[in-house]
């Protein structure tokens, strides 16, 4: 295998994007021949973390945990690309502490609230702003904005596409040499 592993961490609100990103970015990499794998969150939570909450202790848990599966797929030489909200900012520097330094690359996907609240694949944030669903992310609970994330993937009218998104995680991949 002629490939260095890594972590791609993709970090953002619920509705930002994350998944379809993630999941274009896998698309590409496969088309290369690259093995890649996605850890998707939401996906998580039904197996692996079920056991967790959406509480402050657990989401930590939850990407402990994450963190320390996409380490096993870097060392192997996967590039593993994790999907979560991770909204505190220690937890992911924790998960990039794992890592040797450069094998963690942070991708913000930055949307702003409104948009996200807009699209609402799920209808999860009309339930959270009818108090059905209490700690939501962006409502009321926490998302700590990444302050030096290697990739910022900004919200953009007109939009820009999951793949051009994904390209540009590419070109980064490249010049860093994981590619
Ligand atoms: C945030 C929640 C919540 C609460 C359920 N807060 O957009 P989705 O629906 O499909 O993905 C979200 C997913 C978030 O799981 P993560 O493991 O990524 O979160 S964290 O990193 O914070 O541990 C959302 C759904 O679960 N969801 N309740 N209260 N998102």
């Amino acid at each position: 295998l002629d490939q260095k592993g890594c972590v791609i961490w993709i970090t953002g609100l619920s509705g930002s994007g994350k998944s379809t990103m993630a999941c274009a970015l896998n698309r590409i990499l496969h088309q290369r021949g690259k093995l890649s794998y996605v850890l998707d969150g939401d996906n998580i939570r039904h197996g692996l973390n079920r056991d967790l909450s959406f509480r402050a202790e657990d989401r930590a848990e939850n990407i402990r945990r994450v963190g320390e599966v996409a380490k096993l797929f870097a060392d192997a030489g996967i590039i593993c690309i994790a999907s979560l909200i991770s909204p505190y900012r220690r937890d992911r520097e924790a998960c990039r502490a794992l890592l040797p330094p450069g094998d963690f690359i942070e991708v913000f996907m930055d949307a702003p609230l409104q948009v996200c609240e807009a699209r609402d694949p799920k209808g999860l944030y009309k339930l959270a702003r009818a108090g059905k669903i209490t700690g939501f992310t962006g409502i009321d609970d926490p998302y700590e904005t990444p302050l030096n994330s290697e990739i910022v993937l900004r919200h953009e009218e007109p939009c820009v596409s999951p793949s051009e998104m994904a390209e540009k995680v590419v070109l980064y991949l490249e010049e860093k040499g994981y590619l």
